[in-house]
């Protein structure tokens, strides 16, 4: 098999994830990487065992060798460094959210298609066996129709005033915070699920520390620093903790989610159900291998991930045997195996066709966080003005 070669634009959290999930797939090297300076550049590259380390993304992307450029970097870099990437004529994948709002999105995905490059973001979670499972028996008929969605994603890494990060800065992360985060991971994987996108919601943000205390030197995502009270300075936070969002989807079905990142002793908690015509299923991001499944005038059931019993389609994407755990690592090995995988059989690009999301579902989701921010300032419901629907 002939090999791709890969170059990573930023080191941090996502980068490392990056870099040892692509090796997995054995028929790719990881040939270069770019950070914000060619200090940091020689260290990530060092720290990574990558050949080649750029103190600037554009030699990166106009490095030869290179076939498929990632964007790992704060979302205000997403759609400069992911368009110079695609003029480059390179495929891409661009970490979530695709950009900033939707306007940036929509020239994303017009600039993709004319350069005819494979182009994706990196919608990780809904790659998990079970989710994949529950998928497949929504198209099968098994849960019935759908008639409500609900879950949440819960995180406790703000929930300190001392807690910062580049993301809680609407110039480096954009407008919302808690929603573009982490509630577009629970938006992408439930219209993939049900097959239904969002048409309308009514949306609730909240700023609960609206101060904190920005260190002086800054640190990666999830690095805590031990630092004394002249190590800070006071900031206004612009961006919201929480958001909740009521939703109304294409199919009839109707939904709710909750998004927040100041929730004591929650981690990383995504969580779903869903209720059907016929069945129910819950399943838990902390708990991915299993699945409960609900049913009326029968015992209730779980299903504990086995790709022997799962539906084709889903069980390709589990790599253990059942019960041998699989998680959020694993996940994006089987992004880039869809992805890598188009690219060597040399497939045309569809992004309404292609396994796997695209910067097309980048900006659906965008045009619901515009509309969820637009809600909010109104207090009203919103329709979602998609400039081009089809990813769902
Ligand atoms: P991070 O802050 O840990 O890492 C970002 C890296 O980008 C830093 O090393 C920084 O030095 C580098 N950088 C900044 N400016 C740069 C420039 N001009 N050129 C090259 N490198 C530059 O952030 P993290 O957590 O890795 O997030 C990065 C992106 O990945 C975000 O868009 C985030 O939403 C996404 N992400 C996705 C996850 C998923 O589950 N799919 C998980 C975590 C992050
Ligand atoms: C921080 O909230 C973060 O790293 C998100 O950016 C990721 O998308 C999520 O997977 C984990 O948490």
């Amino acid at each position: 098999m002939k090999k791709l070669k890969a170059g990573l634009i930023g080191g941090g959290f996502i980068g490392v994830i990056h870099a040892e999930a692509l090796r997995r797939l054995g028929y790719v090297d990881v040939v270069a990487i770019a950070e914000a300076d060619q200090a940091m550049a020689d260290s990530a590259a060092e720290k990574l065992s990558i050949p080649k380390a750029y103190g600037d993304y554009r030699d990166l992307i106009n490095d030869s060798e290179v076939d498929v450029v990632h964007v790992l970097t704060p979302n205000k870099f997403h759609f400069p460094m992911s368009m110079a990437a695609v003029e480059a004529g390179k495929h891409v994948i661009c970490e979530k959210p695709l950009s900033m709002n939707s306007r940036e999105a929509e020239e994303l995905v017009k600039a993709a298609r004319k350069a005819g490059v494979v182009n994706s973001i990196c919608h990780n979670m809904r790659y998990y066996p079970l989710v994949k499972q529950a998928r497949e028996m929504v198209k099968a008929g098994e849960v019935g129709d759908v008639r409500l969605v609900h879950g949440n994603y819960l995180q406790d890494w703000l929930f300190l005033d001392t807690d910062y990060n580049w993301r809680l800065v609407a110039e480096l992360g954009g407008k919302s915070r808690a929603v573009a985060d982490i509630g577009t991971h629970w938006l992408d994987m439930v219209q993939y699920m049900i097959g239904q996108h969002v048409i309308s919601l009514y949306a609730d943000l909240t700023t609960f520390i609206p101060v904190r205390k920005k260190p002086k030197v800054e640190a990666a995502t999830y690095v805590v620093q031990d630092l004394g009270p002249d190590d800070y300075e006071d900031v206004d936070i612009d961006t919201e903790d929480h958001g909740t969002v009521m939703m109304k989807f294409s199919g009839g079905a109707k939904g709710i989610l909750l998004a927040c990142q100041v929730c004591a002793g929650r981690k990383n908690h995504i969580e779903w159900e869903m209720n059907g015509t016929k069945k129910s299923l819950q399943w838990g991001g902390e708990k991915p291998n299993h699945m409960w499944i609900g049913e009326r005038g029968k015992v209730n059931g779980e299903f504990i991930k086995n790709p022997a019993i799962m539906y084709p389609e889903a069980g390709k994407y589990g790599a253990a045997p059942c019960g041998l755990g699989e998680g959020y690592l694993d996940t994006f090995k089987w992004v880039f195996s869809d992805v890598y995988g188009w690219i060597q059989e040399g497939k045309a690009m569809d992004d309404k066709k292609v396994p796997f999301p695209t910067f097309l579902t980048g900006l659906q989701e965008l045009c619901i966080v515009d509309a969820v921010l637009e809600s909010a300032e109104s207090g009203t419901w919103v329709d979602v003005k998609y400039t081009e629907k089809g990813a769902y």
